[in-house]
């Protein structure tokens, strides 16, 4: 709870955060040697000082679903690294096989208490809003499966590069679970493809493979999968030549109508989430869906 409660609390996240102690080894600072009361660690960092540049990667089996204390970890961590100012760039990735991230963690919706899924998606705004708004350079190193919330999350970023293999998926599927993408997820796909692209993929919920991602421009470049991390970390070493000033005042520009859009309706937007998401329709489509899941794995 002392975590959740600081990610709200610029002071209380100050005061958690400088309790951390990184250890450093070889010019490297490992940032996450941090634990909740419950779990070990979902997401490590590797900050690379010498170049200014940190590797996030998502280890929460199985498939990094975005559950509350995953939420509230990558809060933290992204707080701890946006503060840092000899930290100019970050790239995200997964650990799990297969999977970049399964999106917001259906269990956190399914027979929540209203009180538990306002608290949740106050965390899912929270980390939208540190990611789009970052001030560091962004790079979704996708080398697997990224639906909804997974998709989300790359699209924050400054630059996707995705593993080149037909299994995986990326889009905004929420429609195929019968719930629908908020405004903020729909602008941030309109940014990013355009609105007859995010009209079609938004109202059909489609899931694109790596090829039709990249035709679409949802992703920005296909490596094979074991090049996903390397070219990440070359396409880095391009955009930190840039001078930080003038890429950050024109990120700004580009994203903060859509940033302020939510940050000035996020009360309501919490509040709409919370009545729809308890109605009793819609937590029958997610109880259809989540059946779906499980049979599909038998
Ligand atoms: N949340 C919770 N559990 C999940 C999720 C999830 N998002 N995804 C998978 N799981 C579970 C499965 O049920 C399964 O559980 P178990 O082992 O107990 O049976 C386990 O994780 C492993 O899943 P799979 O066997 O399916 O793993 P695969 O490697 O075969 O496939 C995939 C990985 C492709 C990621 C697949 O699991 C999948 O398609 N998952 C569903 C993804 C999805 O549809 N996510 C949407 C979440 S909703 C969202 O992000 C935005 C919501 C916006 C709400 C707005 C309302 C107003």
């Amino acid at each position: 709870m002392a975590l959740r409660a600081a990610v709200r609390n610029k002071s209380a996240l100050s005061a958690l955060l400088s309790q951390l102690s990184p250890c450093s080894s070889h010019g490297r600072v490992c940032v996450t040697q941090m634990r909740n009361n419950s779990t070990s660690p979902k997401i490590k960092v590797d900050f690379d000082q010498s170049a200014g540049v940190a590797v996030m990667r998502l280890q929460s089996p199985p498939v990094n679903s975005l559950s509350l204390d995953f939420l509230t970890e990558l809060c933290i961590n992204l707080e701890k690294l946006e503060m840092d100012k000899s930290c100019r760039g970050l790239i995200i990735t997964s650990s799990q096989p297969k999977v970049f991230s399964a999106g917001l963690d259906i269990m956190e919706m399914y027979g929540k208490s209203p009180e538990s899924c306002g608290e949740f998606w106050r965390a899912v705004q929270e980390m939208w809003l540190k990611l789009y708004s970052s001030n560091m350079i962004t790079i979704a190193a996708i080398n697997g499966s990224s639906p909804a919330g997974g998709c989300l999350m790359s699209l924050t970023c400054d630059y996707r590069i995705m593993a080149d293999n037909p299994r995986y998926s990326i889009g905004l599927n929420e429609t195929q679970l019968g719930i629908v993408a908020p405004f903020w997820f729909k602008d941030t796909m309109v940014n990013t493809v355009g609105h007859r692209t995010t009209e079609l993929a938004l109202e059909l919920g489609l899931l694109y493979n790596s090829s039709e991602a990249l035709k679409i421009g949802l992703v920005d470049k296909l490596v094979p999968e074991d090049q996903v991390l390397t070219t990440a970390t070359q396409t880095m070493t391009k955009w930190l030549a840039i001078p930080d000033h003038a890429r950050q005042i024109t990120k700004s520009m580009m994203r903060k109508p859509t940033i302020d859009k939510l940050t000035s309706n996020r009360e309501a937007d919490i509040q709409n989430f919370v009545s729809f998401i308890t109605k009793d329709s819609i937590q029958k489509s997610l109880r259809v869906y989540l059946e779906m899941l499980k049979k599909r794995k038998g």
